[in-house]
């Protein structure tokens, strides 16, 4: 077992090299805890375990920002490494061409075994009231108490073909019941209505504080039909082990913190929201929203529930979600033949835009206008399942690292066209939830795309003339080098 196939030992291994801190004062989860993640988050800091908390049954722990990010000093990806079983050192490249290796191995069904320390406690009947569980209050301006904030769903089609895991929120709605989106376009929402075209309760489970691959794989746009847990077993090399649930018909990770069993509800639906948002936004309006019923909940000793608290990048929806959506998109892009060589999700950008990096020596062996490239991604990427969830994309030549924010303004200030380098796309279906839309976009089901090309002419035909004057392309190469051998010598600091 390794920590991307346990959150136990993933959380033990952040406190082992001091990516985490054991908080043993008294912290209330009432806003208290989610005001130490945020500070955490903007700061940096290391991912706070809340040992000791002032509400729910003791015992039972929080553990904030699981996938923040780290000083770069202990590898700045660190957390979201460690999910993925890549060194803590790895950067986006590495992380995104793993993800994409796993995405063309084949899946590695999940291993049914007969027990593991998800049931070391069983609450069945009466004894099931989610009160019991530390259900933190995030923001102050939150419609209600969020249990669910980084952990996944579990539903299978009635034909068994096809298991979901898929991250979402849910939020308390009464002692035995929750409720969380379910947007049709996503694939909770798709086998929902399978079973509700049968007339039938969707079986489901709530899957808190899971192998940290499984989460990851969950907040992962794979196309539809495609079972999750066969995705993390290609990406960990080792089968993922299952339980049955206590209902049964649903197998969970055996590993996992917490497991909530029960049912969605065919018809129900109950006031969720409004809650701080990935895009850093609250809207004072909830909405509502599927009712999700809880019947049984199993547990490990000494539980811990994650959090993700929503809201300025970076939290999860970036570091998670972001980077999941660059590397399918990238992979979407890359089978149709398209010269992109990386796609990132800038996590300073709210995963409302994904920057694209251009092979700009292969572009110009193609005869093509900016308007046919531009158009040729627009088709691919719109029209995929990760693409519905970016509403914004700019490309820029491969000279840039897309990665690095700095360059990224520095493209698009010196090169994007203001007058012809826009296009838009009014029509496409995009995900609802961006800050800016309006009512009449909401009713029509697309709020638009728009793709902003840094492309120099130039890069269409091997002709740009633009160099970028820099330390790494101004000097020559013996240069640069002697002066980096000196660099202390000078009297300056070691980088
Ligand atoms: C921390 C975090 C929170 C998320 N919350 C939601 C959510 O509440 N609703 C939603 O539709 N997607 C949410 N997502 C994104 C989905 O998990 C993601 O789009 C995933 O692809 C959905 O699974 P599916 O592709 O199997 O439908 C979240 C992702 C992360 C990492
Ligand atoms: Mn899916």
């Amino acid at each position: 077992m390794t920590n991307s196939q346990s959150f136990r030992d993933f959380v033990q291994d952040l406190l082992t090299v001091e990516d985490a801190v054991e908080i043993t004062t008294p912290v209330s989860p009432h806003l208290e805890a989610a005001a130490i993640t945020r500070r955490v988050y903007e700061t940096r800091g290391p991912a706070p375990l809340f040992c000791s908390l002032t509400e729910g049954e003791t015992g039972f722990r929080i553990l904030g920002a699981p996938a923040g990010m780290s000083p770069k000093a202990k590898g700045e990806h660190g957390r979201l490494a460690a999910h993925l079983g890549l060194d803590r050192t790895a950067g986006p490249r590495q992380i995104v061409e793993h993800l994409i290796r796993a995405m063309h191995a084949d899946p590695v069904p999940p291993r049914i075994v007969e027990s593991g320390p998800c049931k070391e406690n069983i609450w069945r009947g009466d004894e099931v009231d989610l009160r019991k569980l530390p259900v933190p209050l995030l923001h102050a301006e939150d419609g209600g108490r969020y249990l669910g904030t980084y952990g996944f769903h579990v539903v299978k089609t009635p034909d068994a073909s096809w298991t979901s895991w898929s991250v979402g929120r849910t939020m308390l709605h009464g002692p035995t019941t929750l409720v969380g989106p379910a947007m049709p376009e996503q694939h909770i929402g798709i086998i929902h209505s399978m079973w509700r075209d049968l007339g039938e309760r969707t079986p489901w489970a709530m899957v808190l504080g899971a192998p940290p691959a499984a989460l990851a794989a969950a907040g992962m746009p794979l196309p539809a039909h495609v079972s999750e847990d066969g995705y993390v077993g290609a990406l960990t090399g080792l089968p993922v082990d299952v339980v049955e649930t206590e209902q049964g018909g649903l197998q969970v990770p055996a590993t996992s913190e917490i497991v909530l069993e029960g049912w969605i509800s065919a018809e129900e639906i109950g006031p969720e929201g409004p809650m701080g948002e990935y895009h850093g936004y609250s809207f004072p309006e909830g909405k509502l929203q599927p009712v999700f019923h809880v019947e049984t909940i199993t547990f490990r000793d000494e539980a811990i529930l994650p959090i993700c608290v929503a809201g300025l990048p970076p939290e999860e929806n970036h570091t998670i979600w972001g980077t999941m959506i660059s590397a399918v998109a990238l992979d979407v892009l890359r089978r149709a033949g398209l010269p992109i060589s990386m796609a990132w999700c800038s996590y300073e950008a709210a995963t409302c835009w994904i920057a694209l990096a251009v092979d700009t020596k292969k572009l110009s062996h193609r005869i093509i206008t900016e308007k046919e490239f531009v158009d040729s991604v627009a088709k691919v990427l719109f029209d995929s399942h990760a693409g519905w969830l970016v509403p914004k994309v700019i490309l820029i030549g491969d000279d840039v690292d897309i990665t690095d924010i700095n360059q990224v303004v520095w493209a698009m200030a010196t090169r994007h066209h203001p007058s012809t380098g826009t296009y838009l796309y009014p029509e496409s279906p995009g995900i609802p939830m961006a800050p800016y839309l309006t009512a009449i976009d909401h009713a029509a089901g697309s709020g638009g795309k728009a793709i902003t090309s840094c492309l120099f002419p130039g890069e269409f035909t091997g002709t740009s003339l633009a160099r970028a004057a820099s330390f790494g392309t101004s000097f020559p190469q013996e240069l640069q080098e002697d002066v980096l051998s000196k660099w202390t010598a000078y009297g300056f600091a070691a980088d």
